[in-house]
């Protein structure tokens, strides 16, 4: 071939080669990412990285002074009235409950729908230790039905048992390795699949260590009532419902109401001893049920974080602007209206963790969770108090910590009968120890 045919190599091949090669890889992992988020999620999540990435010292903050001057008074009403007694603070309740509806989770129906149960699956479990059962809960309105799949595992008792309540976030057949765990209804999983994924998240629900020590456990895969994406939450029980204010959120704490209404109603289950419990963001859904739902006796909330049981006023770690532009299917457009303007809020979470007073209480954080702020879980936690001095609770104090610390060490628990806290060491997860700390408290204050 003669020179003037040879091909004349230019600089420019390698950068433009590289600049190809990488826009074939952001597009091939686009695609993949977009297997677990929707599009406008991913959008979302691009245009908040963008967002974290230009202002993360700000947004994403880990240390350094907090201003919670204007955190809303428990014990004093929005019109500035005094809360001085119980019945005062039966309506002080009832108007933070609003308020947090109108302005952050969005609605939660209360009625025009009734629940049915259907007993698909009982038998013999671990070694005979235990029952399982599998009850299909059927949400109707006059706009029709949806159906979520709760698993239960109860030990052996000759009376009623207590029950810790939680939804999952994989899928029923992960929560334990046994066969007989039937799918749930929004599981995506083939069969090959949900071999693989059996008991795969085992260690986030103890089965064996809580029946063992006389706990019921029962959980409902939260997709069952509205799937965590924003292209579909609604297409489940929010779609019983003409309630554009409904969300994801409310849907799954909705959802472990219904879970409720079913324990209630169950001979072996002691109605006293009802738990709910949540990790992260069902961690969220489990604090707004509890607040809501006063035949839960104690509500745990495990790395909840914004929006959960962590003080939005922080403005540490996760943000609400943050959380919003990530997930905008969770919370109601009320919330996305201010934006980073935390300190506009009518509410804060520590109201809502006062809500659950009379009931108990209990939070638990991650030492190396930023993202979740367990400083600002702490702060919300002490800021509750109020409600439950207020109808003679026990509480826990700051007094118990180390000099100069201004939260609980990795490893350190502080309980009082009506209130709980601990921090484990290590990252974002509900695991054993938490269990051990979560079952210990039981024992001692949630006894029968
Ligand atoms: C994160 C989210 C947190 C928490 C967490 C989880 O992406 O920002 O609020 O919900 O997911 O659920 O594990």
């Amino acid at each position: 071939m003669n020179s003037a045919h040879k091909k004349h190599f230019h600089w420019w091949y390698i950068p433009l080669g590289l600049v190809v090669i990488l826009l074939v890889a952001i597009l091939a992992f686009a695609l993949w990412a977009h297997r677990f988020l929707p599009w406008k999620n991913m959008i979302a999540f691009t245009s908040n990285l963008r967002l974290e990435l230009s202002e993360s010292t700000k947004n994403y903050v880990t240390s350094g002074e907090r201003d919670y001057s204007t955190l809303p008074e428990v014990l004093t009403m929005a019109d500035g009235t005094p809360v001085q007694t119980v019945e005062d603070f039966a309506a002080r309740r009832q108007e933070i409950l609003d308020l947090f509806e109108q302005n952050v989770y969005g609605t939660l129906p209360k009625d025009g729908f009734t629940t049915s149960f259907e007993v698909l699956e009982e038998g013999s479990a671990l070694n005979g230790a235990a029952i399982r059962r599998q009850v299909k809960i059927s949400v109707t309105t006059d706009k029709g039905t949806s159906d979520a799949l709760l698993l239960m595992y109860l030990p052996q008792s000759e009376k009623p048992v207590p029950v810790v309540l939680g939804l999952n976030f994989k899928g029923n057949h992960t929560v334990f390795a046994d066969e007989a765990i039937l799918p749930s209804y929004s599981t995506e999983a083939d069969d090959e699949t949900l071999l693989e994924e059996r008991g795969i998240k085992a260690e986030r629900w103890n089965i064996e260590q809580a029946i063992a020590r006389g706990y019921g456990i029962a959980t409902i895969f939260c997709d069952d009532f509205a799937p965590d994406n924003a292209d579909t939450y609604n297409t489940r029980v929010i779609s019983l419902f003409d309630e554009p204010e409904f969300k994801a959120v409310g849907a799954w704490a909705f959802g472990i109401m219904r879970g409720v209404d079913y324990l209630v109603q169950q001979p072996e289950v002691d109605t006293n001893r009802i738990v709910d419990i949540g990790h992260s963001r069902l961690g969220k859904a489990a604090v707004w049920a509890g607040a809501n739902d006063e035949r839960i006796a104690l509500v745990i909330s495990n790395d909840s974080g914004n929006t959960g049981a962590t003080l939005t006023r922080s403005n540490h770690g996760e943000t609400m602007k943050s959380i919003n532009a990530m997930f905008p299917h969770w919370f109601c457009t009320q919330y996305k209206e201010y934006g980073a303007a935390a300190n506009a809020l009518p509410v804060d979470q520590h109201l809502l963790l006062a809500c659950i007073a009379p009931r108990k209480v209990y939070v638990a954080n991650a030492n190396d969770d930023l993202w979740a702020d367990p400083q600002g879980a702490w702060n919300s936690l002490l800021a509750s108090r109020p409600a439950f001095e207020l109808y003679g609770q026990a509480v826990i104090s700051e007094d118990c910590l180390a000099e100069g610390e201004t939260q609980p060490h990795a490893g350190q628990s502080v309980w009082s009968a009506d209130m709980g806290y601990h921090k484990r060491s290590g990252w974002h997860d509900i695991q054993s120890e938490d269990w051990a700390f979560y079952l210990d408290y039981m024992d001692q204050y949630l006894a029968g």
